[in-house]
């Protein structure tokens, strides 16, 4: 009797181990999102992303401003009197990202990730200069974050992890380029690769199974900490919210829709090198604000024998509200494809 127990035990817990290394399509969150899940013990995984970011148009809170407008506005420096020399047009990001996990238990997982982006921005020139447009480029590595993910809750319904961060500053803030005004001008802001500061990241991760659908929240907080950075600046603190929802169709894929909220602070300090008179994307001023986007994504997994286990995500983010401080660019898309690997 206590023999036909035992086994009864050891089957029904066999049982739930192979069932929960099964992978199936949503068993990672919508590509975008980062920390939504953790390893088994001695586990590795590999991953690449690569992510394209538009903005165009110069809004100032919700609204739009016209290029006109832009170059008439007071810039930040002049108390209300001086305009600027140039207005953006629109810029793209091209970001490679890099991650690795490894977990040393079933509890911990440590996790680490860098990127190589590639920028380029579209500005004109105020009327008296001819009116002409120029741009600017901009490439190098960008942060490295090293997270530690926490389990808090597991079972099979309910997942809950808590994340803290370590943002190292390996992206330069001293890019630099050719305008109409040197041959050699530190770049604006958005150009710069990283913060040039440690930041602390914090969040918290939540997921629930109701069958074949999931549930997904994830709440972060980052902030500078070591100060300001050697150019005299730090950005502010960013708040971030994600709530989204996924449905497994099959078990290889699944299709998900994301809601995002992004607030960031305005910065501290400003770069004494960038002259805010010359573009709004110079002016320290520019800085916070409130994002809400939405994401639709697809997750793939591949089941077969060769390639078993590779996965594919694919995310586009489309911004449906845009509060900025100031005049800054508004996004327009946001595009991810992502491939992962555990073994
Ligand atoms: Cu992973």
């Amino acid at each position: 009797m206590f023999n036909f127990l035992a086994l009864t035990i050891l089957v029904t817990i066999s049982f739930f181990i192979n069932a929960d290394e099964i992978q199936l399509a949503d068993s990672h969150g919508p590509i975008s999102i980062m920390g939504d899940h953790m390893h088994k013990k001695g586990e590795f995984m590999f991953s690449y992303r690569f992510g394209q970011m538009k903005m165009n148009n110069v809004a100032n809170g919700t609204k739009k401003i016209n290029t006109n407008s832009v170059m008439l506005s007071p810039n930040g420096a002049s108390n209300n009197l001086g305009n600027y020399m140039n207005a953006p047009i629109s810029m793209k990001m091209n970001m490679h990202m890099f991650g690795g996990m490894y977990a040393p238990s079933d509890d911990l997982t440590l996790m680490i990730m860098t990127s190589y982006q590639d920028k380029i921005m579209t500005q004109q020139r105020m009327p008296m200069a001819g009116g002409s447009r120029f741009n600017v480029n901009s490439s190098g590595l960008g942060d490295t974050r090293i997270t530690s993910l926490i389990n808090i809750f597991n079972n099979d319904l309910t997942k809950t992890i808590f994340g803290t961060g370590l943002s190292l500053p390996t992206g330069s803030i001293d890019q630099r380029d050719t305008t109409p005004a040197s041959s050699n001008t530190r770049l604006g802001y958005s150009m710069q690769n990283g913060t040039g500061t440690y930041d602390l990241l914090f969040f918290l991760n939540n997921i629930n199974k109701i069958g074949r659908f999931k549930i997904g929240e994830q709440l972060l907080y980052k902030k500078a900490l070591s100060g300001k950075n050697s150019k005299n600046y730090q950005y502010g603190d960013v708040f971030e919210f994600n709530i989204w929802s996924s449905y497994r169709w099959i078990d290889n894929v699944s299709s998900s829709i994301k809601i995002n909220y992004n607030y960031q602070k305005k910065m501290n300090g400003s770069d004494n090198e960038m002259n805010p008179r010359m573009s709004p994307a110079m002016d320290s001023h520019n800085t916070r604000h409130n994002k809400i986007n939405l994401g639709f994504g697809v997750n793939l997994v591949n089941t077969s024998k060769i390639f078993k286990n590779h996965r594919i995500g694919i995310e586009g983010t489309f911004p449906i509200y845009q509060n900025l401080r100031g005049l800054q660019m508004q996004e327009t898309f946001r595009f991810m494809i992502g491939w992962q690997y555990a073994i």
